[in-house]
């Protein structure tokens, strides 16, 4: 029986394990999924987020451009697989003093009640959290950054907890930050947020170097019957520089800043070229999932060095199993 609720998906991309596989999560054979250049300026497609949406797909994009600029542009699919993304950046309705862009990446797309929310990170005399929501991926209506700068990785929950809205962020510094919490917090609005909770943060020492420099959220939390399923990055800092590695937790279902349990180990690293080789060598960076409740299956969408989009493939199962397999004993 799948541990998973939400989402009927049959027709989600998937592969079946590979035989010889010794991971919980496998590579699709095709990868990378999105090219570099699948739209006509850009430099590199990655950090990007995709939900099932009509008879297919939609998704929000990082595309950073020729000239190095970053934004977020809208695509949609038949299969979650081949990607038709806007030549355009989303533009966005709202106070102009908020649409006012400086630069924006690393989306997150999440369905709450009747629309879609876009969270990423957005440029607002420093990184914050930008949330606009959309009903059909073509209009957009973006509302007050939720936090001061400076913060990466605004992750909501697909429902509120209790009577709130949720949400992950992993408050920063404006550079490529040594350091990094993922930290909870609650709105009754989507405008105005408290009641901030840390969740967890780096692992010091030897126990589990992978994730020893900083962590952050990844995609929007998935609801299992054990708790919520947090697909997350942890970066080691090395002498070639940040390596990002993906790991997952389980979130407590009520009192999600409440850790139930951690894996060790990474669940995917950059071990292909095209996660190795690229503008930023050695960097996996999920953000975004699609789930199937009754077989518990999981499609994971990931960047690759900073280049380009890949896709991989687990279940719930596997996941849970993984951090009883390999648990974190410290999850502080
Ligand atoms: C982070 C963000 C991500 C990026 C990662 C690795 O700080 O900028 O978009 O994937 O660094 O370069």
């Amino acid at each position: 029986m799948s541990h998973l609720k939400g989402n009927v998906l049959p027709d989600m991309p998937w592969q079946e394990k590979p035989a010889n596989c010794r991971m919980p999560v496998w590579r699709y054979s095709e990868n990378p999924i999105i090219t570099r250049d699948a739209v006509p300026n850009a430099n590199s497609i990655f950090n990007s987020a995709v939900v099932p949406f009509g008879e297919g797909y939609a998704g929000v994009f990082r595309c950073d451009s020729r000239s190095v600029s970053m934004d977020i542009f809208a695509g949609f699919s038949k299969d979650g697989i081949h990607w038709e993304i806007s030549a355009q950046p989303i533009s966005f309705e709202g106070d102009p003093e908020v649409t006012k862009r400086e630069y924006r990446y690393d989306p997150r797309v999440c369905f709450i009640e009747d629309r879609y929310y876009i969270t990423w990170c957005n440029g607002y005399h420093g990184p914050t959290i930008g949330i606009a929501y959309t009903f059909d991926f073509k209009t957009f209506y973006q509302l007050e950054n939720a936090f001061l700068p400076y913060n990466r990785n605004g992750v909501l929950f697909p429902r509120k907890i209790g009577e709130h809205y949720a949400m992950l962020s992993r408050p920063s510094d404006t550079g490529h930050t040594p350091f990094g919490d993922i930290f909870y917090s609650e709105s009754p609005d989507l405008t105005f947020w408290g009641k901030h909770r840390w969740v967890m943060g780096q692992i010091t020492g030897d126990a589990s170097a992978w994730q020893s420099k900083k962590i952050g959220p990844g995609p929007t939390p998935i609801e299992t019957d054990e708790g919520w399923l947090l697909i997350y990055h942890g970066v080691i800092n090395t002498c070639n520089g940040f390596v990002y590695r993906i790991g997952c937790a389980l979130l407590d279902l009520e009192k999600p800043w409440i850790v139930k349990a951690r894996s060790r180990n990474y669940i995917l690293a950059p071990q292909e070229l095209y996660e190795c080789v690229g503008d930023v060598p050695n960097v996996t960076f999920p953000c975004a999932v699609l789930t199937d409740a009754p077989t518990g299956r999981i499609a994971i969408y990931y960047g690759c060095a900073d280049t380009v989009t890949g896709l991989a493939f687990t279940t719930a199962e596997e996941l849970l199993q993984y951090m009883k397999d390999y648990p974190l004993e410290e999850t502080t």
